[in-house]
C-alpha cells in the first residue's frame, strides 16, 4: 500500500509567503495530478506558536538565517513562518485537499524545532505519523511538498528509518538552496531511498 505524503504545502513557503521556497507554487499542479496514484494521502502543517525559538523575531540580536544552539541542537533563526492561525499557515488554495484524510501538525512546542512530520528534530516526541500509515497498511512512502532541504529531507529520513519504503518526487519538491538538495538527493539515495519524477509513477 502506497501513501502520499505532502509535506508543508503552505502559503508562507509559496512565493509571496514570508519563508517563501523559489518556485515553490510550481510544484502544485503535480501534487495535485498524481493524488489518484495513491491509497492514501496525508499533509503536515508546520504550525508554530509566535513565541517559537526558531523564529529570529525571538532572539534579540538575532538576524534572520543565523545559527544558534537550541537544546543542544543547531538551529537555523528563520523569519516568523506558518503562526498557528495565520493567513501564512494555511495550505495553499490551489493544493487539492479533497483526497488528503489526515493532517498532521508539528513544530507545535516552543522550545524546538520540527522538521520532518515524523519526529521534533531532538526526536523527543513523535506526532504518531508512522502508526498511522503503519496502521492503514502503508508499506511504501512518497514525498512531494516544501522545503526539499528541510522538512521533506528529514520526513523522508525518518521514513527510511521506520523501515517505509521511501522515495523522492523530485518534480513535486521544490528547495531553499538547490546545492543542498543535491546533497540530499544522495544522502537519501545512500540510505536506501529512491528519487523519481511523477510521470514514472
Ligand atoms: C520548513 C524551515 C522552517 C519546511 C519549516 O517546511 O521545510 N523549513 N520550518
Ligand atoms: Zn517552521
Amino acid at each position: 500500500m502506497k501513501a502520499l505524503l505532502l509535506i508543508d504545502i503552505q502559503n508562507d513557503f509559496i512565493p509571496g509567503g514570508s519563508l517563501a521556497v523559489p518556485e515553490g507554487d510550481q510544484i502544485i499542479s503535480v501534487v495535485n495530478q498524481i493524488q489518484p496514484q495513491f491509497d492514501l494521502v496525508v499533509a503536515t502543517q508546520d504550525w508554530h506558536p509566535a513565541n517559537h525559538k526558531s523564529f529570529a523575531s525571538n532572539h534579540a540580536g538575532k538576524q534572520v538565517f543565523e545559527q544558534i544552539e537550541l537544546q543542544g541542537l543547531a538551529q537555523v533563526l528563520w523569519p516568523d513562518h506558518c503562526e498557528q492561525g495565520s493567513a501564512g499557515a494555511e495550505f495553499s488554495p490551489d493544493l487539492d485537499m479533497t483526497k488528503v484524510e489526515a493532517i498532521f501538525r508539528k513544530g507545535t512546542d516552543p522550545e524546538i524545532d520540527s522538521y520532518s512530520g515524523f519526529y521534533d528534530n531532538g526526536r523527543l516526541k513523535s506526532t504518531g505519523l508512522a502508526d498511522y500509515l503503519r496502521g492503514k497498511g502503508i508499506t511504501d512512502v512518497y514525498l512531494v511538498g516544501l522545503a526539499g532541504d528541510y522538512c521533506v529531507y528529514y520526513s523522508a529520513k525518518d521514513a527510511l528509518q521506520e523501515g517505509f519504503n521511501t522515495y523522492l518526487i523530485e518534480d513535486g519538491i521544490r528547495a531553499i538552496n538547490a546545492d543542498d538538495f543535491a546533497k540530499v538527493k544522495e544522502d537519501i539515495q545512500q540510505r536506501g531511498g529512491q528519487i523519481l519524477q511523477s510521470t514514472a509513477l
